[in-house]
C-alpha cells in the first residue's frame, strides 16, 4: 500500500519535475530516442529512485539556487526548518512557517518531501532540554503526534528519530534527556508517528552507520531487526554518508545497505557530501544504490559547496558559482548507466557480447543458492543469495523445506509458492537475469525456528 503511494508520488514528482525533467520524460516515450536523463532527477526516476537535496527556507530567495534546485531535484529535506527548536519553539506552540515555505515549493516543482525529524537529542528547543522523565516523553509524543499530523499527506518518508546511538565501539544507545526516559523512547515515537500520519514511510536516521563492520552499524541493525520482529511500525532506514577522511566511504557500504534491506524496509541514502567531492567515489555511493532494490533514493546535503554545513570541504555536486562539478557528471553517468530494478530497459544491448563464444547458453551453467539465517525468540529473517554458474540466466527458481512451525509472513525481491513446508520462490521481473558467477539476493521473514535451510537452485 505505501509502496504504491510511493511509486505514484515519485511517478507524479517526475511528471511535474522542471523543464529539463520534462523533456528527458518526453524523449523516453519516444520510440528509438535514447532514455539517459539530462539531470539528476530525471535519470534517477528513469531507474525507480528519487534525487534529492537537502533545502534552506532562506535560500528560496536565490534565484541561481532555486534554479539549479528546480531543474535538477525531484525531493527536497529541509535542512533545519522542521527540526524540534524550528517548530515547536515554545511548549504547545507550534510555528510551522518556514517548514511551509518548502513544502509549498517543492510541491509546486511536483518534488516529494523527506521530513526530518520528529525526535532528537539534538536542537532541542530551551524548554525541552530542560525536561526529563515523564513529562519529556509525554512532550516528546505530543511533537510528533502534532508535526506529523500538520503535515500528514505532504510527506513521503519522515525521519521519525535522528541519531540515538552513540560513535565508538560500544554499540550502546546515545545517552540522552531522551534516551533517559527509557529505551522503549523511538518504538513509542514510530508508533506516534504511524497513527498520525499513517501514509507516510518512517525512517531511523544516523551516521557513521556506513560501515558493515562498525558497532554502530550493526546496533542499529539489530534494532531495526527487533523493531520488525515485534511489528514496530519501521519502514526504512536513512544512512546520512556524511564522508570525510576520518569517516571515509568504505567498499563494504553495498554490503551495509543490502543487509538493511533484506531485513524488509527500505533504504535511503539521506544527507550525502563528500569531503573534495572525489567523482569516484560519488559514482561507487549511486551505484551500491542502484545496486539495492530497496534503495529507493538519494539525497545530498545541499546545493553549491557555499551551501553546504562544510563548506571547506567542498562536498558538493556544485561549484559555490553553480557550475557542475566533475562528481556531477559521475553522479549522473552512473545514474544513466545503472541497470533499471524495476523496468528491464527493452532496447537492445548496445555492448558488444564480451563472453567467449564456448559458453554455454543461458541457463545451462546452473545456479546455486545459499542462505543466511539471522534468527531470534520466535522468529527469523533468511537472506538467500542466488550465484549464477558459468553462464548467464533468464530466471531462477529456489525451493526451500521449511521445518514444521515455520510460517513465511512476508518476502521481499522473489515471488512465494507456499508459506509453510516445501516452499518454491521464482526471480521477480528485475532480478531473474544474471550474469555469469554474479549473484543477487533476496528474502523472506517467518515466524517459528528456521534450523538448517538447504536451498536448492534451478536455472532457466
Ligand atoms: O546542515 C545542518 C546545519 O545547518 C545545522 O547547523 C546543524 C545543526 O545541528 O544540522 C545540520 O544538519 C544535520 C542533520 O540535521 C543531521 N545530520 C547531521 C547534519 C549535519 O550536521
Amino acid at each position: 500500500m505505501r509502496n504504491a503511494k510511493w511509486k505514484a508520488a515519485t511517478r507524479a514528482a517526475f511528471a511535474l519535475t522542471g523543464v529539463g525533467a520534462l523533456a528527458a520524460g518526453m524523449a523516453m516515450l519516444l520510440p528509438g530516442t535514447a532514455s539517459a536523463g539530462t539531470t539528476l532527477g530525471a535519470s534517477a526516476t528513469e531507474k525507480g529512485r528519487y534525487f534529492g537535496t537537502a533545502v534552506a527556507a532562506n535560500r528560496l530567495s536565490d534565484g541561481a539556487y532555486t534554479t539549479i534546485l528546480n531543474r535538477e531535484f525531484n525531493s527536497v529535506t529541509p535542512e533545519n526548518e522542521m527540526k524540534i527548536d524550528a517548530t515547536e519553539p515554545q511548549q504547545g506552540q507550534f510555528s510551522y512557517s518556514s517548514a511551509e515555505r518548502i513544502v509549498s515549493h517543492a510541491r509546486s516543482q511536483g518534488m516529494s518531501v523527506r521530513g526530518h525529524t520528529l525526535a532528537w537529542h539534538s536542537q532541542q528547543p530551551g524548554w525541552m532540554q530542560n525536561m526529563s522523565g515523564s513529562a519529556l516523553r509525554q512532550a516528546m509524543l505530543n511533537h510528533v503526534t502534532q508535526v506529523a499530523t500538520h503535515f500528514r499527506g505532504q510527506i513521503v518518508t519522515w525521519d521519525v528519530v535522528n541519531e540515538a546511538f552513540a560513535d565508538g565501539s560500544s554499540g550502546a544507545r546515545r545517552d540522552s534527556n531522551l534516551q533517559r526516559t527509557g529505551n522503549d523512547w523511538i518504538e513509542a515515537a514510530f508508533r506516534a508517528a504511524r497513527a498520525a500520519d499513517p501514509g507516510a514511510k518512517l525512517c531511523y536516521n544516523d551516521y557513521n552507520t556506513d560501515n558493515w563492520t562498525h558497532a554502530k552499524t550493526q546496533a542499529v541493525y539489530n534494532m531495526v531487526r527487533d523493531f520488525k520482529s515485534r511489528g514496530v511500525p519501521i519502514d526504512c532506514v536513512g544512512f546520512q554518508s556524511h564522508f570525510n577522511n576520518d569517516s571515509p566511504y568504505v567498499s563494504n557500504y553495498r554490503t551495509t545497505l543490502s543487509s538493511f534491506a533484506a531485513l524488509g524496509v527500505d533504504v535511503q541514502v539521506t544527507e550525502l557530501d563528500i569531503q573534495g567531492a572525489s567523482a569516484t567515489t560519488y559514482r561507487s555511493v549511486v551505484e551500491d544504490c542502484l545496486a539495492v532494490a530497496r534503495c529507493n533514493g538519494i539525497t545530498v546535503w545541499g546545493i553549491r559547496d557555499s551551501d553546504s554545513w562544510r563548506a571547506s570541504q567542498t562536498p558538493l555536486l556544485f561549484n559555490s558559482n553553480g557550475s557542475k562539478k566533475p562528481a556531477y557528471d559521475a553522479v549522473l553517468a552512473a545514474l544513466n548507466n545503472g541497470t533499471t530494478p524495476t523496468d528491464p530497459p527493452t532496447d537492445p544491448p548496445t555492448d558488444p557480447p564480451t563472453d567467449p563464444p564456448t559458453t554455454p547458453p543461458p541457463g545451462q551453467g546452473g545456479c546455486t543458492a545459499t542462505v543466511s539465517v539471522n534468527q531470534w525468540t520466535g522468529g527469523f529473517v533468511a537472506t538467500v543469495k542466488v550465484t549464477a554458474g558459468s553462464s548467464a540466466i533468464n530466471g531462477w527458481t529456489v525451493g526451500i523445506a521449511l521445518p514444521s512451525g515455520a510460517t513465511v509472513t512476508n518476502a521481499w525481491n522473489a515471488n512465494r509458492s507456499g508459506n509453510t513446508g516445501s516452499t518454491s520462490w521464482t526471480n521477480v521481473a528485475y532480478n531473474g537475469q544474471v550474469g555469469a558467477g554474479q549473484a543477487t539476493e533476496w528474502g523472506f521473514q517467518a515466524n517459528g525456528t528456521a534450523g538448517t535451510l538447504s536451498p536448492a537452485c534451478s536455472a532457466r
